[in-house]
């Protein structure tokens, strides 16, 4: 049988040199980046995988952290299934900018139930001692947010890995749901119908009783 090709978005948002790019091209490309490079415009990336039923593609989008393009970024976080919330543990600003200005500026945009979040917190290579904020806070916020939470690092090739089968577990059992629930669907359909028949044979009882 044939399988279904089925795409979905993932986009990753956040500060600037939180490490963006470098998680998306350490799981793509296998690379570590040695220096910085800003990104510039939104850059696409692609990743594949299958289930059982469906070819599953993976389509990733990395943004720019810069305020100056917000609004590139806000265009971009329609129809996304994964939203990614990139903050670094050498940088307390960049967890306060998840609060105070990515997550308004999606909550704006798009419904939250049409998404899943997570959090990422990387370089946590950076031992405890020299981190600017705590796991804990990371912990309080992705409760409150109902979001799936990675501390990563690209530069130790810690959870980067994991954090990308995950998306595709999650359409897996996304589309497992989908597909039961279409099942659910038919069969209510169905006893519909029946319920339908059962109605009209009773209307033209009332109608005879009527007439
Ligand atoms: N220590 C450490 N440094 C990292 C890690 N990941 C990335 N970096 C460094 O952090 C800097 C910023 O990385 P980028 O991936 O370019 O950051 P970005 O979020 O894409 O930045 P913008 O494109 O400007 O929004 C670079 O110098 C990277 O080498 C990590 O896991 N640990
Ligand atoms: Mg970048």
């Amino acid at each position: 049988m044939k399988k279904a090709n089925v795409t979905y978005k993932v986009i990753f948002i956040g500060d600037v040199f939180t490490g963006k790019t470098s998680i998306i091209r350490k799981k793509i490309c296998g690379e570590t980046e040695k220096g910085y490079f800003c990104t510039v415009g939104n850059q696409i990336y692609t990743l594949e995988n299958e289930s059982s039923t469906h070819n599953i593609l993976l389509q990733i989008f990395d943004t720019m952290g810069s305020e100056d393009f917000m609004s590139l970024t806000q265009s971009e976080l329609r129809n996304s299934s994964f939203i990614v919330y990139v903050c670094s543990f050498d940088n307390k600003s960049s967890l306060y900018s998840l609060k105070s200005k990515w997550i308004p500026l999606v909550n704006e945009i798009v419904d939250s139930s049409s998404f899943y979040p997570y959090i990422v917190a990387n370089k946590c290579d950076i031992p405890e001692n020299e981190r600017c904020f705590l796991k804990s806070e990371l912990d309080e916020l992705s409760e409150e947010m109902n979001a799936k939470l990675f501390c990563t690092s690209t530069k130790e090739n810690i959870q980067v890995d994991k954090l990308f089968i995950e998306f595709f577990m999650d359409i897996k059992s996304h589309l497992f749901t989908s597909i039961e629930n279409s099942k659910v669907r038919i069969q209510s359909l169905e006893s519909l119908k029946s319920v339908d028949l059962s109605r009209s044979s009773d209307a033209s009882k009332n109608k005879g009783c009527c007439g």
